[in-house]
């Protein structure tokens, strides 16, 4: 058990949302309704939500490509975020950023990124701020496994952890980066053992339970939160869909897809909560049905929405900073 019975019936309603707006962002693309590209996060639902559930609304999180879970699971508008995937003035970035660049920095949402691995460094800088401003803000850094291959993933780990930053690396573990398998771009057994070069904490867990993640993300944000430094967390999951909408796939067999769908981290969820008393078939129906509706009127919303005015491309490229204490 987790402590508190409402965290896992949340947890799942959040995952039912965020997996019913992905397969509706899915259905609007083949349609070629939804502009842009797609890189889908279904399968990876308990991680987003679980690490997202461990954290307060001011706590940070940087996300990537594959990013929709987890700004949603840390409380994104939902009409703004289908707003900025269809490129309307309404959205979340004003309609220039789309799928890969949603953003809220009020929501502590510090933006989905193009650049593999460059949330990481930029959750980094977020946990400075905090040490030095003693905020006691916690910063996440979602990833994937291919992130952790580059530079900047090094070189940030190993100043986290000398400046005992607080600060939570979240790997998620989905078994390719884009169409390499973890085995022929990695020469370890785990990705958390890679803690150990720095100097910090490493663990692993089933990323399509989310009451791991959130137990595993729980200990970790505390420990950063009391000063203690950060944490490597790989979660170990599957992406279901292609590296991108429209991916072939060559790379993997239908057995092996089929078999992580049969691990799905929603009817994992659904067997806990029907093992613990607090749910039943009537209930899921009902959580299911207010996620459509919601997602919906948010696509109504959207849809409804006045296009992103091509003059104002100029507009929020800059920022005026003061720069104070010079
Ligand atoms: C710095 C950089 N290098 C390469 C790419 C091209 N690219 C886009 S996604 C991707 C794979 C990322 O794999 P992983 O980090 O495991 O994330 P996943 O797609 O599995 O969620 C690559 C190489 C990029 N966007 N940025």
């Amino acid at each position: 058990m987790i402590g508190n019975e409402g965290t896992l019936l949340d947890m799942y309603k959040m995952m039912v949302l965020i997996r019913t707006a992905e397969e509706t962002l899915l259905r609007l693309f083949e349609a070629a309704e939804m502009p842009g590209f797609i890189h889908s996060y279904i399968g990876e639902e308990a991680t987003g939500v679980g690490v997202c559930r461990a954290l307060q609304p001011r706590d940070i999180i940087t996300s990537t490509h594959r990013g929709h879970g987890h700004v949603i699971a840390k409380g994104c508008d939902l009409d703004g975020f289908f707003a900025e995937l269809y490129g309307r003035a309404t959205g979340t970035c004003k309609g220039k950023g789309g799928s890969m660049h949603v953003a809220d920095l009020e929501l502590g949402i510090y933006g989905a990124n193009g650049i593999v691995g460059g949330g990481v460094p930029i959750a980094a800088g977020a946990a400075l701020a905090s040490s030095m401003t003693g905020d006691s803000r916690v910063a996440v850094a979602f990833m994937g496994d291919g992130a952790t291959d580059i530079g900047p993933f090094h070189e940030t780990l190993n100043l986290a952890a000398v400046w005992n930053l607080p600060v939570v690396f979240v790997v998620e573990n989905n078994g390719y980066a884009d169409f390499i398998r973890v085995a022929d771009h990695q020469n370890i057994e785990r990705i958390a053992m890679r803690a150990d070069a720095y100097g910090m904490v490493g663990e692993t867990v089933d990323g399509n339970d989310v009451e791991a993640v959130h137990r595993a993300t729980t200990a970790a944000v505390d420990r950063a939160r009391r000063g203690e430094g950060p944490t490597l967390l790989e979660c170990v999951t599957y992406r279901w869909r292609g590296h991108y909408e429209g991916d072939p796939q060559p790379y993997r067999t239908q057995d092996e897809v089929e078999s992580w769908k049969a691990r799905d981290p929603l009817k994992t969820a659904e067997a806990r909560l029907i093992e613990l008393g607090l749910a039943d078939a009537a209930l899921f129906d009902a959580i299911r049905r207010e996620a459509a509706s919601r997602v919906d009127a948010s696509v109504a919303f959207a849809r409804n929405s006045p296009r992103v005015d091509p003059t104002s491309a100029l507009e929020d490229v800059y920022t005026d900073l003061e720069v104070r204490g010079w």
